[in-house]
């Protein structure tokens, strides 16, 4: 359980006159709950050739957001007129006791990825950006400014590497020394001229290929350069059409989000755990075996993802990703009766995503 000494810091923090406003603003990062706290400045151009090439080479697949409001993505003073400077914050989200290996080792089990086994990290840092934003007033008067939680047309891994919150690695993530990439990241933008961070030493992958080649669906088309149409997190959340045939053996029982490039990355060997509350996994979500998810009528869905990401992919997407998943799973007759049962219950889509789960399970039963 995080404890929050709210009242305390801002206070003594705006009493103690030896400090500088940005470092008075640092010390507030802890007991809001970040890890740590860096400023840079609103520009992400140096990143615009690159994010043309990835776009031009269609790698967003039907993300078509990823391609529009560029001039703001690129430059956060047009995002947010009067931006002088980015607070990005870093805020830990593994929980402890994550089972994460053993999910994925148990085809019975369905894999949540990690973020999204408790509540909505937007709502999360959202509501501590604005408390800093709150308490910012309290230092140095009012101030414009704006939080961002993967919520708009903002380079947040671009911005938090210029900040020096990390390093980037060849799964693209952001990766903090010594902690590793289980992580959050978030930004208040401010009209406030704030001293910036020198950008850490990239490069830290050196020949550690481990997440390229452990992807299960082969996602990476170079080291730090993804193609999202392939990679599981993007199939199962983000995109709401029919699966890739030829990519749904590959997915195991991933059934929203994927965490492979992150659990076989060396640095995450010794990632820091969570101490927030309200990423603690909510209905057993770390080991819910997927027959139990699949049963979820969709009231149940509902009730049981309320304040949770996962809710925002809607029931038919949880049933056609699941429906999948069973499709993986160990043959029985009583699998075979689950799926057919469920048949013209949701959508066309999802009856689809039955009908190939039923054939990879009769023919294993065949097999057998
Ligand atoms: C779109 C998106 C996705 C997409 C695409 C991912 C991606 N790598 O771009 C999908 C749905 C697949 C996804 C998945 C995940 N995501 Co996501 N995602 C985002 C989002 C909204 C935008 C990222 C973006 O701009 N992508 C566009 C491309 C252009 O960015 P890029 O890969 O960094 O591109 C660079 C390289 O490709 C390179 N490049 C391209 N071509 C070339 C060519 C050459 C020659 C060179 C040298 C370089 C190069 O340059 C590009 C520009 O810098 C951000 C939030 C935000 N607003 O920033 C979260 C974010 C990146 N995601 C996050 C998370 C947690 C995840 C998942 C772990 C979730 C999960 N468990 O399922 C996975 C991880 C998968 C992965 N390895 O990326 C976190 C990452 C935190 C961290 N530690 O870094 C973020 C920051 C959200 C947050 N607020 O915390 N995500």
């Amino acid at each position: 359980m995080m404890n929050l000494p709210m009242a305390v810091p801002v206070d003594l923090i705006a009493t103690t006159t030896e400090l500088s406003l940005a470092e008075k603003i640092r010390a507030l990062g802890a007991p809001l709950g970040f890890q740590a706290m860096r400023f840079c400045a609103p520009d992400t151009r140096a990143h615009g050739e690159h994010l043309q090439q990835w776009l031009d080479a269609g790698y967003h697949g039907e993300m078509d957001w990823l391609t529009r409001n560029s001039d703001k993505r690129l430059r956060g003073d047009l995002l947010q007129p009067g931006t002088k400077t980015v607070i990005a914050v870093r805020m830990d989200y593994l929980p402890a006791n994550h089972h994460s290996m053993a999910v994925l080792d148990s085809p019975e089990l369905a894999y949540v990825a990690r973020y999204a086994l408790g509540r909505d990290y937007h709502k999360v840092l959202r509501k501590r950006l604005v408390q800093l934003a709150q308490q910012i007033t309290e230092l140095a008067g009012s101030h414009g400014y704006r939080p961002f939680v993967d919520s708009a047309p903002v380079m947040e891994r671009q911005l938090a590497e210029q900040a020096g919150l990390g390093w980037t690695g060849k799964n693209t993530l952001l990766l903090a020394p010594g902690v590793g990439s289980w992580f959050f990241l978030g930004e208040l933008f401010t009209d406030l001229d704030l001293p910036f961070d020198p950008p850490l030493e990239q490069g830290h992958c050196g020949s550690c290929n481990q997440c390229l080649v452990d992807c299960p669906t082969d996602a990476f088309v170079a080291p730090g350069v993804l193609d999202a149409r392939k990679c599981i997190s993007y199939l199962t959340i983000e995109y709401d059409g029919s699966i890739p045939v030829d990519l749904r053996a590959k997915m195991g029982n991933r059934i929203y989000g994927c965490d492979d490039c992150q659990l076989v990355c060396p640095h995450n060997n010794k990632a820091d755990t969570t101490q927030e509350a309200d990423f603690t996994p909510r209905h057993s979500l770390e080991k819910i075996s997927l027959m139990e998810a699949f049963s979820w009528t969709e009231v149940e869905f509902l009730h049981n993802t309320e304040g949770s990401p996962i809710r925002r992919i809607g029931y038919a997407q949880w049933q056609r990703n699941i429906a999948v998943a069973l499709g993986n799973a160990p043959a029985s007759p009583e699998l075979i009766a689950t799926l057919e049962r469920a048949k013209g219950r949701v959508s066309a889509l999802v009856d689809e995503h039955i009908d190939w789960a039923l054939v990879q399970l009769q023919s294993a039963v065949v097999a057998d």
